[in-house]
């Protein structure tokens, strides 16, 4: 059984954080139809969605990736990088404290979800504007004792590791090798993103199908070619809020 921890799209997301795009108008409706796709398709693909409680007054809490992670022991509530996204991690730690035992990070450590990419027992964490080298010695320190191995990855052009590169299947890295070196992750098969969509490397693996951007079609022509089966959603409106398809979910594994 798979839990899928998703919460709404609030009505101020034309506020959210932004670092490497430039401000657009977002459709908010169009956003919040997106969003239900989504979980739609969370749901088709065997997952349990249940919604957190909605906090319209922060912009950016639809991209619950960041606030947690969640692994099979235990799961990190993390102290996001954005001063105005840390109020997000409370109403998460609520709801995650029903399925594992809790460990907060805690300053100077900042860390987003979306900078972990967890391969098996290897946590790959990017350093990048919002997560730092106090993050990574929190959770070796915190996660060693399950067997967890932690390692520090540079990202650099864009806002999360996982915007760069994301497991496409479990010998499979969809990755930009624009924003993160692929010869840090071990000798995997790698689908390289189409050069015309950089920001085409964030795939949600459900099972053994990748919830993926309509919006990137070069991208998903390799990704079929190379076996992947896909389940495509229209993201656009979360996009243009820096956010694509591991951010709006996390994932809890187990009863
Ligand atoms: C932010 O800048 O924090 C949000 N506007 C976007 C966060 C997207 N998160 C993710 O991809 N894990």
């Amino acid at each position: 059984m798979i839990t899928a921890l998703t919460r709404a799209v609030s009505p101020a997301i034309g506020q959210c954080e932004l670092t490497h795009l430039a401000r657009q108008p977002i459709n908010v409706a169009l956003a919040q139809a997106q969003h239900h796709a989504y979980e739609a398709a969370l749901h088709s693909l065997g997952a349990q969605v249940q919604q957190l409680p909605p906090t319209p007054h922060l912009p950016d809490a639809v991209f619950v990736e960041d606030t947690a992670v969640v692994l099979d022991e235990v799961a990190i509530i993390t102290r996001p990088g954005a001063i105005s996204r840390r109020p997000e991690t409370a109403s998460v730690a609520a709801a995650l404290a029903a399925y594992r035992p809790l460990i907060h990070l805690q300053a100077p450590a900042t860390l987003d979800g979306g900078d972990v990419l967890r391969m098996g027992r290897r946590l790959y964490i990017g350093s990048s504007g919002r997560s730092n080298q106090a993050a990574i010695e929190q959770l070796r320190a915190a996660l060693a004792p399950y067997g967890y191995h932690v390692v520090g990855v540079p990202v650099s052009g864009c806002l999360h590791l996982k915007s760069a590169v994301t497991l496409a299947a479990p010998d499979t890295l969809l990755i930009n090798r624009q924003w993160v070196d692929s010869h840090l992750f071990g000798p995997l098969r790698l689908v390289p993103v189409a050069e015309a969509e950089p920001y085409a490397g964030n795939g949600l693996l459900l099972g053994e199908t990748l919830i993926y951007p309509a919006g990137y079609p070069q991208t998903a022509q390799r990704l079929a070619a190379a076996g992947i089966p896909l389940q495509l959603v229209e993201v656009t409106e979360l996009v243009k809020a820096e956010g694509a398809v591991t951010c709006c979910s996390l994932l809890i594994t187990g009863p």
